[in-house]
């Protein structure tokens, strides 16, 4: 593959990700590609397709932090939502109409730049919101701990039950709950909203009795 070729296909990744501010060819064996956040990465040549792939996965918004546009069984399921400017708190999804969906197997989003996180069906950093909803299963009847973190707002649902509010505008934030659940599935909802830039995050752990906390997985 040519550097011109190389260059070619990042470029398209330029124009609908707005992850990369230039790339360059550092001499015939490797480019050096700068990102929007400044920091820079050497790529050699031989390892650019396996690196030009993956950034065009990410142009087509198949894969993102927020979840897959690809339907996934037993996965939640994420309903976007364009919110106004300067909102300060979760609307009522219920009365807004979703411009998308997205499939999520967990909620996994440490805090990053904003740059990083947008739902692919929409093209926005910020004023945006995801309403994910689905089922898990738990192995025992016990007390489960549920810790949601995120920036900005986020609540947590349990059986239609709010068990973590943990809304607002807000750097990253953990907020925590716990609940009796009986072995069987369970629904659960979570409803996220990242307000202003510069940052995002969205993280939902669980802790079942007796255990160690772990990221929540939904499906296989
Ligand atoms: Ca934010």
């Amino acid at each position: 593959m040519s550097v011109k070729t190389l260059i070619l296909g990042l470029v398209v990744c330029v124009a609908c990700f707005c992850l990369i501010s230039s790339i360059a060819a550092a001499d015939e064996n490797k480019l050096i590609i700068t990102y929007c956040d400044g920091s820079r990465q050497e790529v050699p040549l031989n390892q650019s397709k396996a690196q030009i792939s993956s950034l065009t996965f990410s142009c087509q918004g198949d894969e993102t932090v927020f979840g897959g546009n690809t339907y996934t069984e037993g996965a939640l399921k994420g309903n976007i939502y364009h919110l106004p400017p300067n909102t300060r708190a979760l609307p009522d999804f219920s009365t807004l109409l979703p411009v998308g969906s997205i499939y999520a197997k967990e909620l996994n989003i440490p805090t990053q730049d904003f740059m990083q996180g947008f739902p692919g069906v929409t093209d926005r950093f910020e004023w945006f919101g995801v309403q994910y909803a689905g089922q898990f299963e738990v192995e025992q009847d016990g007390i489960y701990v549920f810790r949601l973190n995120s920036d900005d707002g986020s609540c947590l649902y349990i059986d239609n039950l709010l068990l973590i509010n943990n809304d607002g505008i807000h750097p990253a934030r953990s907020n925590s709950g716990n609940i009796p659940l009986k072995r069987g599935p369970h629904q659960i909802r979570v409803d996220y909203f990242q307000g202003p830039r510069a940052k995002i995050a969205l993280q939902l752990f669980i802790t079942p009795p007796g255990g160690s906390e772990q990221i929540l997985r939904f499906g296989r």
